[in-house]
């Protein structure tokens, strides 16, 4: 028995969408693509084109009530997520669009924690509401901005999850992530040479100090907490008491 085996039923997400050929695209790279070649978790990309029933393989129909556009058909969604909950039925249905519920790293924890996603990419104007809600989807968006389908949204949803489960990333990862669930932005890093085009690197991080260097770190991460994400910074100092707040904060 070898420490190294991967468990025998790995994270699986399965996606739906009209360009299947986008995936697994950069999670083919790097860290989730070395862990996907392992077998650490799965992906499987499935052509919502496959389930059309009409001898033109439609997948859409203009929007009830006019305007532009063409809306998802809920049949063929339909049938689209039956047949990915079939290889894993207790995995959530999520549904990728800019009116969704923002996606934060709670949400990516509680994923990655499960057995797996469906993700849903919308593409043209939307999909048919009657099976969003009769599949109880969860509908999610990645940020206040409007992309031209879910897809990218689907690899940076998959992207964040992946690099939490078990062996993907090295023990480095680890205290990073807590840094972030500390609802901070992170401290600036620096590296050798210590002087470069005349610019130095912080004296406090040469210094040896790890009491120092850990104080300043803190200050830093909570400057720019403070001044590039004040919703951050508001929920963060009601639910977060550090040792370090009343010194830091005294100003
Ligand atoms: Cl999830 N989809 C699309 N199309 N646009 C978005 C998004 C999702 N999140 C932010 N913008």
């Amino acid at each position: 028995m070898t420490a190294a085996s991967p468990p025998p039923s790995p994270w699986q997400a399965s996606v739906l969408t009209l360009f299947p050929e986008m995936f697994p695209g950069p999670l083919g790279q790097s860290l989730a693509g070395r862990a996907l070649r392992e077998g650490r978790w799965g992906l499987d990309a499935i052509d919502i084109r496959g389930f059309a029933t009409d001898r033109h393989r439609s997948v859409d129909d203009t929007p009830c009530g006019g305007g532009a556009g063409m809306v998802l058909r809920p049949d063929v969604v339909d049938a689209a997520c039956a047949a990915a909950l079939a290889a894993g039925p207790d995995r959530p249905l999520v549904v990728l669009t800019p009116r969704g519920v923002p996606l934060d790293q709670r949400m990516v924890r509680g994923f990655a924690e499960g057995p797996g996603v469906v993700l849903l990419c919308g593409r043209f104007e939307g999909i048919d509401q009657r099976v969003i809600e009769a599949r109880g989807m969860l509908e999610v968006s990645i940020g206040d901005y409007v992309l031209s389908g879910g897809e990218p949204a689907a690899l940076v949803l998959l992207d964040a999850c992946v690099r939490l489960l078990p062996g993907v990333m090295g023990a480095a990862a680890s205290g990073e992530e807590e840094s972030f669930s500390a609802g901070l932005l992170e401290y600036p890093h620096y590296t050798r040479p210590t002087q470069w085009n005349g610019l130095a690197v912080p004296p406090v991080l040469l210094s040896g100090n790890h009491a120092e260097v850990a104080r300043w770190r803190r200050e830093q991460a909570e400057m720019l907490t403070r001044t590039r994400r004040p919703d951050l910074w508001a929920r963060h100092g009601s639910a977060t008491p550090h040792a370090l707040d009343g010194q830091v904060n005294a100003a």
